[in-house]
């Protein structure tokens, strides 16, 4: 006989978002830990900043990257650069358990042999949000994003092809890995602002790894 204590959290079942899309819940719950020890280290090196967008508006995530190229953006446009503008030097390579964790969620939702070469790090405080987008500066439009949620849970704004199509709002807590491609890569999607909290892991802050084969 099985008892359920009061003490359970309910089960979270995985989730078809779409064809192409799978929301895996728990599934970096183990690794969690290392996952933010990591990205501790990584922003030592190159350190979280606030992007300005090319219309001129200062990003309220903050953003760092690992890994062969790393996204930033300035007022000439959106861009992967190998080097961090502000070092001037390569961002840090991508950490092991990174890619073991990226390679693995993707398989689970059925895309086999994946190679990430970029793991762009978001980092959000409460009032924090990033706006409903695309993701598209990538070459490889096929490859799956994999979205590691680690830390305050956020509300993850999941729209559809067009900007104004309805959106869901679904609730991503820590060790939460959503996949996306094939199909469903240009899903528009986006991140509400971020609630005011403490979470063991990360004090008062979410943190997203959101890994991407560019070229
Ligand atoms: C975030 N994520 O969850 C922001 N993009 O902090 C993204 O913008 C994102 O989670 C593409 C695929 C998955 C994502
Ligand atoms: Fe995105």
């Amino acid at each position: 006989m099985t008892t359920l204590f009061d003490s359970d959290p309910p089960p979270r079942a995985n989730e078809q978002l779409e064809e192409g899309a799978v929301l895996l819940r728990g599934f970096a719950i183990a690794e969690a830990p290392l996952l933010v020890q990591e990205v501790q280290r990584i922003a030592q090196a190159a350190a979280f900043r606030h992007l300005v967008t090319p219309g001129g508006y200062t990003m309220s995530v903050a953003m760092t990257n690992c890994g062969r190229v790393g996204w930033v953006s300035d007022r000439t446009g959106y861009r992967y650069d190998p080097v961090d503008p502000d070092t001037g030097a390569p961002w840090p390579a991508m950490p092991g358990a990174f890619l073991d964790l990226a390679v693995s969620a993707a398989a689970e939702a059925g895309f086999a042999n994946y190679d990430p070469d970029a793991c762009l790090i978001n980092r959000y405080i409460a009032g924090a949000k990033l706006g409903l987008h695309q993701d598209r500066d990538e070459k490889d439009a096929w490859a799956p994003i994999v979205s590691v949620s680690l830390g305050l849970p956020a509300v993850f704004l999941w729209g559809g092809k067009r900007r104004s199509d309805p959106q869901r709002r679904l609730r991503l807590e820590s060790g939460d890995v959503a996949v996306w491609g094939g199909p469903a890569r240009f899903v528009y999607h986006g991140v509400a602002p971020l609630k005011d909290g403490q979470h063991p892991l990360t004090g008062n802050a979410r943190i997203n790894l959101t890994f991407r084969k560019v070229f």
